[in-house]
Parts: structure tokens; sequence; C-alpha cells
């Protein structure tokens, strides 16, 4: 496995010398943030990561995201246009020396939550997700605070976009992502891409919208929409994990060769549809993430793995989810986990 960090850039609190400091950090994973879903990433804005990266004895071999534009998810009449666009991004990542593009294909919002500080037992303070209070919002009135959530459209422009998915079912997003599939898959393949796409979080419809990267049949619908080695999954515990039905162990297994990406992370189901973020280990929480590295060991995975959101320790404040000192310790763990497995399965062999 090889071990990424995922940076903001020149914004990001964390320094990329602070990361390059994580024993066995590999690569970062960062996006160009300076222009909008839809636009042409420039050749500069690519490079100065590299650049940065490497000034600091990193790789920049992951991206996440290249946005999907709406108006590919929802059909409209420009989607061929901004695929292409899409397409023209991939081709300049991978002439940087990109490897790995996380996508995701959530309608609307991103990944949603209730709480951005909840305070845990031993006063850690960490996200939290409680469908009861996330649907007592009204996303119209702007009532709406929430990570993930891209505060930058008015209520008008928000109104207009949910409308715009008024008719589109599951079944319809399924077409539409497969269309979208099948101009990338090829242009990522010829330019030695992985695609990953990331898993909705949390994995169920919210606000009337349609979500269907959810669970392990859907993910194996999703592989069999295009079959290419540039065809893949980002392995999101944390996400996966929110639906206790989903076996995270036996998936990480059965899809390893598709997963080009890992976030690897746990939380604790609190409730029905009600979680909240937790310190890596399995004993803090409800995933077995021992049973989800063997699972990815040996099914053969060879892809990046990131810790993934941390709760905000040891007096530290900054961007939720994305302090360094909890990261930093999932890292820690996370290098622990595949070296055992890694080395068990090698000596039985
Ligand atoms: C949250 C992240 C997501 C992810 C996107 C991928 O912390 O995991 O925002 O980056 O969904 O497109």
């Amino acid at each position: 496995m090889k071990l990424s960090f995922r940076w903001y850039g020149d914004s990001d609190p964390v320094t990329l010398e602070q990361i390059r400091q994580i024993p066995n950090m590999y690569s970062i994973v960062s996006a160009v943030y300076d222009v909008p879903a839809g636009s042409v990433w420039s050749t500069e804005s690519i490079m100065r990561l590299k650049s940065q990266a490497q000034d600091n004895g990193l790789k920049f071999e992951v991206v996440e995201s290249v946005p999907v534009p709406e108006e590919i998810k929802y059909g409209g009449p420009n989607a061929q246009e901004l695929t292409e666009v899409y397409c023209e991004n991939i081709k300049r990542l991978a002439k940087a020396g990109v490897k790995c593009i996380c996508y995701n294909f959530m309608p609307v919002f991103d990944w949603l939550r209730s709480e951005l500080s909840h305070r845990q037992a031993d006063g850690a303070n960490a996200l939290a997700y409680d469908e009861k209070t996330v649907l007592s919002m009204d996303p119209l009135k702007s009532e709406l605070s929430l990570p993930g959530w891209d505060e930058s459209y008015t209520k008008e422009e928000l109104g207009e976009l949910m409308n715009k998915y008024k008719n589109v079912s599951e079944d319809k997003l399924w077409d539409n992502l497969e269309c979208f599939l099948k101009k990338i898959i090829p242009v990522a393949e010829s330019n030695n891409i992985k695609m990953a796409i990331h898993p909705d979080d949390p994995p169920w419809g919210i606000f009337g919208l349609p979500r269907i990267i959810t669970n392990e049949k859907n993910l194996e619908k999703f592989l069999n929409l295009a079959d290419s080695p540039s065809n893949g999954i980002t392995f999101c515990t944390g996400s996966l994990g929110a639906l206790a039905e989903n076996n995270l162990p036996r998936m990480a297994n059965r899809f390893a060769k598709k997963i080009p990406f890992a976030h690897l992370r746990n939380i604790l189901r609190t409730g029905s549809r009600q979680f909240e973020e937790v310190a890596h280990p399995t004993s803090c929480g409800s995933l077995d993430m021992y049973g989800i590295v063997k699972g990815l060991v040996l099914g053969g995975f060879d892809g990046y793995v990131r810790p993934d959101h941390g709760r905000m320790i040891w007096g530290e404040t900054g961007r939720y989810g994305y302090g360094l000192y909890d990261r930093a310790l999932g890292a820690a763990y996370l290098n622990g986990l595949f070296e055992a497995v890694e080395k068990d399965i090698g000596d039985l062999r």
C-alpha cells in the first residue's frame, strides 16, 4: 500500500513539512481549488501542487476530487461539453504524473453531517450524523451549515438546482452515470489513470435526492457499467460503514483489485441512521479495521490508502475532520495493521 494524506493546498493549516514527517508517507492527495467545477484546471496550478509535494519529498499521485458538475449528474443540455472538459482534466493530470482520481456522483450534496464538533467522552471533538437533525433542516431556507455543503449557493440557486433533479430517479441517475463512464473511462485507460468513485456519504438518499453508490450490490453494478482497469472504487469505510448491513471485510476482499484508493476510518453507529466519527482503531468504533485491511491485502489490493477524518484532539483547531494529530495517529495505526497483515500472509505462503 502507498500511504497518502489529504492536503488542501496553501490555505490548509496543516503543512507539507508536517505531513512529510508522518512515518511511511508517500503521496499527498489534493486538488486544484482555484476554479469552479466544470472548468479546465490550469497546467500551472497542477504543476505547482506537484512541485510543492516534491519539494517536501512527497509525490502527488492522487487527486481528490475532480468534481463532477451537477449538469452531468442530472443530465442537462451541456452534459456532453462538460464531460469533454472533464476528460481534458484527466489528460492534464496524467501528464503531471497523477495516477488516481477520486470523484463522486452524489446529487447536490457531498458528505453530510449534523454536527461538526460533537464532544466525546475523552474530550475530543468529532463529526456526527443524526438523520433526525438533518431532516429537520430545510435546505431551501438555508439553515444548512454542514461540512461538505457548498455554501456558495444562494437559496434561490439551490431551489433551482434541486428542481432539476425532480425527475431524476435512481434509474435515471444510473443512466447518467453510465453515460459519463462511457466517455471518461476510455480516456482514463489510455492515460493510465485509475478513476475511483467515492461512495455516497451517508449511503442513502437524502432530501428527496437519489443516492446510488451505497452498498455491495450497487458497487458491483457500478463496476459492471464499464469493464476496465481504470474503472474503480474509492473504498471509504466510514461512508459505507454507516449502513450496518455492509459487510466491509467481505466487500474489501471482494473488490480489492478494483480499489485503487482506500479511505480507512472508523465510525461508531449510535442508532438508526445515526453515527459519530471516532478514532481509527477497531476498538473505538463499529468497524473491524483489521478485518478490512486483511480483506484488502488477501484480495490483492495494491492501491493508495489514506487515513480519513480525524477528531480534533490536543486542543487542535482547523478544518473539521482534517486536523493533523488524529489523522497522523490514524496513519500510524494503519501502517501497523498493514505491516502485520502483510507479514502474516507472507509467512504463510
Ligand atoms: C470527505 C470526503 C469527500 C470526498 C468526495 C470525493 O471528507 O471524503 O468530500 O472527497 O466525496 O469526491
